[in-house]
């Protein structure tokens, strides 16, 4: 009996953390979020070495593109951990409705930028996390 508890509890662990865990994605592929909404994450001009930004569209179930997601991007050698490693900041929208996430690759080598997308809080629901995605850049 203790060990189908033990079985269960680990299951159960084992599926939430599953969930919130990062899912790798291409650059420049729409991937599906949930029933609701799907995004393309993609690089405008080809990653390099320095400044650039990252393009995210985000689409509801209709095919329309929306800004209805805050999306919070941070990104980091994963060789290196934690020696570029950033806070999360909130990625910003533009006036045609594309979400732009500056970066600055400050070296050579494999890069990944975390994209966390959350319903906005409103008065009377909290701000939640839909996704997280991980995209994986050579420099
Ligand atoms: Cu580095």
């Amino acid at each position: 009996m203790r060990k189908v508890f033990f079985l269960s509890a680990l299951v159960l662990v084992l599926g939430i953390s599953a969930n919130v865990s990062a899912e790798t994605v291409k650059v420049g592929t729409k991937t599906v979020i949930n029933g609701s909404y799907s995004f393309k994450a993609e690089f405008p001009e080809k990653p390099k070495m320095g400044e650039g930004v990252l393009r995210i569209t985000l689409w509801d179930k209709d095919g329309k593109q929306v800004t209805d997601l805050e999306i919070f991007g941070s990104y980091d050698m994963a060789s290196m951990a934690g020696q570029h490693s950033m806070a999360p900041k909130t990625v910003l929208t533009s006036q045609k409705g594309f979400y732009l996430f500056p970066v600055n690759f400050a070296m050579r080598g494999k890069w990944q930028v975390d994209l966390v997308f959350k319903t906005k809080a409103t008065e009377n629901t909290k701000s939640s996390s839909l996704y997280t995605a991980a995209i994986q850049v050579s420099i």
